[in-house]
C-alpha cells in the first residue's frame, strides 16, 4: 500500500498558514480515518467484575446521599475510549446504578434511550409513562428517549441495576439533554401483563396500541422460560437466544441499541459471528468464559464485559450440568438503520 505524505514533511509556514485558515491536509489522516481492510476501533476488549464493583457502590452509597447524585451510579468506562468519556463502545453506555430502601432517584426526561437489567435485590420499581415497573432480579425495563422515569425503593435491601444507554452517540450528535419532571402519578396496568402472551396483543374493539413503547418491562420470568421452551423445541439450535421487540411491531424495542438473552446449554461453546457492531455480555445465571480476540475473561454471575465489532467472539458455559443466562445489547439496531450493518460469518 502507497507510504502517503506526513504532516512533517510539509514546511512549518504552510503548516501554519492552513492552521491559521481553519484547513486540514486530508493525506497524513488518510489511513486514520479510512483503515485498510475493517475499522480499528478504540474500545477494547474489557471485563468488569461484580465483586470489584459492589462494594464501591456501597460505599458510593455512604460517600454520597442520593439527593446530591439524583443517579447514583458507577460507570463502567471503557480505557480504550478514555474513562473520562464514559463509554463502554462507540454508542454504548454502561452504569451500575444504587438505590437504598426509602430513597428516590426524581422523575426526569431525556434524549438518550436507556434501559435497565436488574442485578441484585427486591422491592425497587422504576416508574416509567406513569406506569409502575417492578425489578426484580433479570428483568429488563425500558426507559425510552423522551419517556418520564424515576425510581423508587420500598424493599428492605441495596437494589442493584445495570443501565445501557446509547448516550455516547446522542452526545456526540449534540442531542443530548435532559429534562426535571414532577412525582408521576402511577396509573393502573402493566405492559409485561398486557403482552404476556406472545403472538396475541391487546386490542380495544379493534384497536391496536398507538403507542411507540407500549412494552416497558419484560420480566425474567418470560424469558427465561422462552429461551428454556426455545431450547427444548429445537435440540439442534445452537445460538439459543431471543430479541426484546417492540409487540406491536416486531422491531427492536428500541431504536438504537439492540437487547437480547442468551443460554448457553451446560458445557456449550458458542462462536459467534464476526460482526460490525459492538457487544456487551451480562451474566444473568450461571457464569461463561468470553473470549474476545486473543483475550480471555471469565464471566461470573452479574459479571459484565465489552468486545469491539469486527472481532471474534466465543462464549462457553463454565457449568457442564446447568444451563448458563446472559443478557446482550449491542449496536445492530443502529448499524442496520445506518446501512452499515456487516457479518463476515
Ligand atoms: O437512571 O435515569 O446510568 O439518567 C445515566 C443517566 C441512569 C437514570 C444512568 C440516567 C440514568
Amino acid at each position: 500500500m502507497q507510504e502517503l505524505g506526513r504532516l512533517e514533511d510539509l514546511p512549518i509556514a504552510y503548516r501554519e498558514a492552513l492552521t491559521e485558515r481553519n484547513l486540514v491536509p486530508l493525506w497524513p489522516s488518510l489511513r486514520g480515518v479510512l483503515p485498510p481492510g475493517q475499522p480499528r476501533p478504540n474500545t477494547r476488549a474489557t471485563m468488569w467484575a461484580y465483586s470489584d464493583i459492589k462494594p464501591l457502590l456501597l460505599q458510593a452509597g455512604e460517600l454520597t446521599p442520593i439527593e446530591k447524585a439524583e443517579r447514583r451510579v458507577l460507570v463502567l468506562a471503557n480505557p480504550g475510549h478514555g474513562l473520562e468519556k464514559m463509554q463502554a463502545s462507540a454508542a454504548m453506555y454502561l452504569g451500575m446504578q444504587l438505590l437504598l430502601p426509602g430513597e428516590w432517584a426524581p422523575s426526569h426526561r431525556h434524549t438518550p434511550n436507556a434501559v435497565r437489567m436488574i442485578v441484585e435485590g427486591e422491592g425497587a420499581y422504576t416508574t416509567v409513562d406513569d406506569e409502575k415497573c417492578p425489578m426484580s432480579r433479570g428483568d429488563l425495563i425500558l426507559t425510552p428517549t423522551g419517556l418520564w422515569h424515576e425510581h423508587g425503593h420500598d424493599g428492605t435491601d441495596p437494589v442493584v441495576w445495570l443501565d445501557v444507554l446509547d448516550l455516547p452517540l446522542v452526545y456526540y450528535m449534540e442531542a443530548s439533554y435532559h429534562i426535571n419532571g414532577e412525582r408521576q402519578e402511577i396509573k393502573p396496568g402493566r405492559g409485561d401483563r398486557a403482552y404476556a402472551r406472545g403472538g396475541m396483543v391487546p386490542t380495544a374493539v379493534f384497536n391496536r396500541s398507538s403507542k411507540a413503547y407500549p412494552m416497558l418491562r419484560y420480566p425474567w420470568v418470560e424469558a427465561r422460560a422462552a429461551l428454556l421452551a426455545l431450547a427444548a423445541d429445537q435440540s439442534e439450535l445452537d445460538a439459543v437466544q431471543v430479541t426484546y421487540v417492540n409487540p406491536e411491531t416486531g422491531d427492536d424495542a428500541e431504536n438504537i441499541l439492540g437487547f437480547y438473552a442468551l443460554m448457553l446449554r451446560p458445557g456449550q461453546t458458542l462462536q459467534l459471528p464476526v460482526r460490525s457492531p459492538a457487544v456487551v455480555f451480562h451474566v444473568i445465571e450461571g457464569g461463561a468464559d468470553v473470549t474476545i480476540g486473543e483475550q480471555a475473561f471469565s464471566l461470573a454471575e452479574a459479571d459484565t464485559c465489552c468486545a469491539p465489532g469486527f472481532t471474534r467472539v466465543s462464549l462457553h458455559n463454565r457449568q457442564a450440568d446447568k444451563p448458563s443466562f446472559l443478557f446482550l445489547a449491542d449496536e445492530s439496531p443502529l448499524h442496520r438503520k445506518l446501512g452499515v450493518y456487516e457479518s463476515r460469518g
